[in-house]
């Protein structure tokens, strides 16, 4: 029997389906293992060769456990909100819901094809109602919460309110928007609207007004990274800063324990590396400066508090709330000039621009430590929202202050022994301090820094400026809160209505709040958001339900959110819910909370370091605070797969002016006798880079009268490794590879590449390899194209011995590493020795078919069905290696004489070095080297090397 793949792999799959292979439940007596891909979005051009990539890579991994003995979770689901829907929507004005759909099913038919053993039954979609449910409640969580900086942990907001009732924001430490103070008694004085104005400064879930990427041509918000050069990234519209109410999660209040968490993960350094740096935990200190003439004061932060002597101007940021206090008549408008232009600059614009630009206020600022009065400047460096949005400014120690002053023609004092100013050198973090006081203006009681190390006089600054109260110690983190707001139609709805302007929650019994129906999916008329087409969408508060726009009345009926959530909101729990996927009392049940603990392993790619991964670290650390899930890390391991590239292929045709005449191609080899231009040609049409040219003339009708100049009676292609891309014409679907060779080589091809993390070109010209060790190792089993079975019981060799229990160590040593590339080899060679000792020893050969079933899952549960077993392989038990069987019996040495390598020759593995010499010099090869020569010495490096040393 011929290994016929087509029917062997149709038929475990439906049976694997049937029979519910791949479904799992707690099972308290085996050891859990959860296996989590991140979830794709489905997009319209379905899957190609990449995607599967990290899948295969995961799917590997928990057939093996499952092998090994453990309860492995393998769920798989769909990302399903997103832009590009929505666009799609836009354009064609077909339902986003159903592009989702086809997009979900197409995805499913492919997924199914390469045989993964995901429990489907676990399947989630975040845009079911079913699922978002829970990410409402996880916000309405959020809203009613404020975090604690003493317990560090989120805390119910309702006690915080016992607390200011009591004692005002006397002593709190915790995290907030500004640092208001009240009494207790201005608290209760409040009236409601107030108190939920004051709340709102503390909630982890909070509406602020935030600077956003406004993008009117899109009318929505645009993210950072959807921004380039100040346009927007799709469509190219312009991109202006814009303040706007947004709801925004406290993230913030996380960043300690977000970077705390990253020493518990077994990540990339690479990866933890981005994540600290995305956190950008400062530690520096406030100091309080005060208005020339004036009652006001502001506070700068600063990470180098030894250069107070060496300040020479203060920046403030565009935004600050200081800049209209402080702006003079007679700079007022200059300032409001200046500030027009700041509006027209994104955040990552002002910070990757070297580009110097500023206006004095007019104002000036008394430093404390030498009572100077010093320039109030506004500079576009300065961001608003890092620090206190103020600064001293340090243009002997600071790069960009240096430049600010050079430009401004501003003072420049420095400040440290022998330090190099100017714009390329500013190493002065080491040095001795120096020039500190500034000579005659010391007012502090001889407080010097003088002598002492940068790290030095930091810490005594610190220490002085406690004491006098002019300051105090702050750590800062570069970490923003998140924008939670998007306006957009396709993502999950808001729980929120607006009641005398202030939003209260949807009753948590009343969710899900479903997406509404709309008729066109833009912005309205009026720049409100899609929402804004919906007809039902009120809250009546009283009957707790959604009805009529009509008849919103602030009294009993109110307007509902406009906005939705974005892309991250849904898959920032994702994993827990695949624990519980049909629990409708609770994002997940204690039960199988408690049993799957977190992600044991997380496969995905790295683009996601500062955007996913941060935000579901955050959510789970909330829901951990919570009770919701018992690990306070989702992902413990995570493995970063690469991208598969794409093998383009071209064709040169012949440049002609005459456009009526048929196009002529010419055969690479040839083509630098002509002018040419190369042209990407469709990669199915072209096979080991020969052009299947009927194909090709069938492929385009311009094409279709194509004239070709061969080789040797062949079109050659030119090649190259290009990003796998539609307009390279060098997708390669993984549905035409399982047609042609089966998912099983599918897999091992994918896997054969090259490891896991690396990053690599699709070659499909390497994989008949594959197929054909397959059925080599088919052929182990049956006689040469017959259906005769040819295994046997006969007494196994030792060779037979040491080439499966090589191979066992082997593979199971490079599956933990996920070194599949490197175990595929050592099952290649091991079959190519087992098929030379024909050896078909059934005990050896099921231990085969075990160690094949992670990467090769439908042959190898064919063949364990052909060795008479009745379970499915997959819960067969991974075999162990006898290490006696191990031992080298042979060992080769290189005979080399003076010094020169000649020769390999092999010896029994004991051989002795009288022995070893001996055979050498009697050795044929060794007698032209030997030949009229007087031996020295012989030298005998045991599994070396034999070294014959001669004179003449
Ligand atoms: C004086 C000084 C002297 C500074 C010196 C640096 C070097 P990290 O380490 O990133 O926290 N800074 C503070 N707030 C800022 C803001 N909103 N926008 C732009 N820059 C700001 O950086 C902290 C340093 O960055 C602070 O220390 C401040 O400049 C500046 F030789 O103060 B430094």
């Amino acid at each position: 029997m011929d290994y016929n793949f087509r029917e062997i792999e149709k038929k475990w799959q439906q049976n694997w389906a049937e029979n519910k292979t791949y479904h799992v439940t707690e099972d308290e007596n085996k050891k859990k293992f959860y296996v989590l891909n991140m979830f794709p979005y489905p997009s319209g051009a379905g899957l190609h060769v990449g995607h599967p990539l990290g899948y295969i890579a995961s799917d590997i991994f928990a057939r093996y456990k499952r092998l090994k003995g453990f309860n492995v979770l393998n769920p798989m689901g769909y990302d399903a909100y997103g832009l590009p829907a929505e666009q799609y929507a836009i354009q064609t004005g077909q339902h986003p819901a159903i592009t989702t759909e086809q997009n979900i099913s197409h995805y499913r038919e492919q997924l199914d094809k390469i045989g993964f053993s995901f429990d489907w039954d676990r399947e989630v979609r975040t845009c079911d109602p079913k699922y978002y449910h829970w990410t409402q409640w996880a916000f309405e969580k959020m809203f009613g919460s404020f975090y604690c900086n003493t317990c560090k942990s989120a805390q119910p907001i309702e006690k915080l309110v016992e607390r200011f009732e009591q004692k005002g924001t006397e002593g709190l430490d915790v995290a907030q928007s500004e640092e208001l103070e009240f009494t207790a008694g201005e608290w209760n004085s409040y009236d409601d609207k107030k108190k939920q104005q004051v709340l709102m400064n503390y909630r982890i879930a909070y509406l602020g007004e935030t600077m956003v990427n406004w993008c009117p041509g899109l009318g929505t918000v645009l993210a950072n990274d959807e921004v380039v050069d100040g346009v927007s990234e799709r469509g190219g519209y312009p991109v202006i800063q814009k303040k706007m109410m947004q709801w925004c999660l406290r993230t913030s209040a996380y960043a300690q324990r977000l970077l705390d968490g990253l020493d518990t993960v077994d990540w990339t350094d690479s990866i933890k590396e981005t994540q600290r740096n995305w956190i950008g935990r400062s530690e520096g200190t406030e100091v309080e400066f005060t208005v020339k003439d004036s009652d006001v004061k502001f506070t700068i932060f600063t990470t180098r508090a030894d250069t107070m002597f060496g300040v020479t101007f203060m920046v403030l940021a565009p935004e600050s709330e200081y800049v209209q206090q402080v702006t003079t008549t007679e700079q007022k408008a200059a300032v409001e000039e200046y500030l027009e232009y700041v509006k027209k600059r994104t955040e990552l614009d002002r910070m990757s621009d070297r580009k110097v630009t500023g206006v004095f206020t007019g104002s000036y600022a008394i430093n404390p430590f030498t009572q100077e009065a010093i320039p109030i400047w506004i500079g576009e460096y300065v961001l608003a929202g890092y620090g206190t949005g103020a600064i001293m400014a340090v243009p002997a120690h600071d790069s960009r202050d240096y430049a600010f002053a050079k430009h401004f023609n501003l003072p420049i004092i420095p400040l440290i022994e022998d330090a190099d100013v100017s714009e390329e050198s500013f190493d002065a973090k080491e040095g001795i301090v120096s020039n500190s006081p500034v000579a005659g203006k010391n007012s502090l009681d001889g407080f010097s820094l003088n002598g002492l190390t940068v790290k030095e006089a930091i810490a005594a600054t610190k220490k002085f400026v406690t004491e006098k109260g002019i300051g105090r110690i702050k750590v800062n983190y570069r970490l923003r809160d998140a924008i939670f707001s998007r306006q957009r139609y396709w993502g999950e709805p808001f729980p929120v209505y607006y009641k005398d302007g202030m939003p209260q929650m949807i009753p948590a019994e009343c969710l899900p709040l479903e997406l509404p129906e709309i008729d066109k999916y833009e912005p309205t008329e009026t720049g409100e958001p899609p929402l804004g087409r919906a007809k039902k969408w009120a809250w009546d508060e009283a009957n707790k339900q959604i009805v009529d726009k009509s008849l919103i009345d602030n009294e009993k009926v109110f307007p509902l959110e406009l906005s939705t959530m974005p892309g991250f909101a849904g898959s920032s729990a994702y994993y827990l819910r695949y624990m519980d996927p049909n629990n409708n009392k609770g994002l997940v049940g204690e039960k199988a909370d408690k049993y799957w603990q977190n992600v044991d392993l997380y496969v995905g790619g790295t683009e996601h370091a500062t955007g996913h991964l941060i935000y579901s670290r955050f959510w789970n650390k909330f829901l951990f605070d919570n009770g919701v899930s018992c690990q306070e890390e989702p992902f413990q391991k995570l493995v970063n797969q690469g991208m598969i590239q794409g093998r383009s292929n071209f064709v040169y045709r012949i440049n002609s002016d005459d456009h009526s005449k048929a196009p002529v191609f010419v055969s690479k080899g040839l083509k630098d006798q002509y002018e040419t231009t190369p042209i990407h040609v469709w990669v199915n049409l072209v096979k080991n880079d020969i052009l299947d040219t009927e194909a090709f003339k069938q492929w385009r009708p311009e094409y279709a009268n194509a004239e070709f100049i061969l080789e040797d009676g062949k079109y050659n292609c030119g090649w190259a490794i290009e990003k796998m891309s539609k307009s390279m014409f060098n997708v390669v679907n993984p549905d035409d590879i399982v047609e042609e060779y089966g998912a099983d080589t599918l897999r091992l091809y994918e896997m054969f590449l090259g490891p896991v993390e690396a990053s690599k070109p699709w070659d499909t010209n390497g994989i008949d390899g594959c197929f054909r060790f397959l059925k080599k190792f088919w052929n182990l089993f049956f006689e040469h194209n017959t259906d005769k079975l040819i295994i046997n019981d006969d007494e196994p060799t030792k060779e037979n011995l040491k080439s499966v229990h090589k191979l066992i160590k082997k593979v199971s040593e490079d599956i933990e590493k996920f070194s599949y590339n490197t175990a595929i080899s050592a099952f290649m060679i091991a079959v190519n020795e087992l098929g030379q000792q024909k050896c078909h020893n059934k005990t050896l050969l099921k231990d085969m078919v075990i160690l094949i079933a992670p990467f090769a899952p439908h042959i190898a549960e064919e063949l364990w069905h052909v060795l008479g077993e009745t379970t499915s392989v997959c819960d067969a038990a991974w075999p162990t290696y006898d290490e006696s069987y191990l031992a080298e019996s042979e060992m080769q040495l290189t005979i080399s004489f003076n010094g020169k390598a000649r020769y390999q020759k092999t010896f029994p593995a004991d051989a002795q070095k009288d022995a070893i010499e001996k055979a050498t010099l009697e050795d044929e090869r060794s007698q032209k080297y030997l030949d009229g020569m007087q031996i020295v010495k012989v030298i005998v490096v045991p599994k070396k090397i034999v070294n014959i040393v001669l004179k003449k």
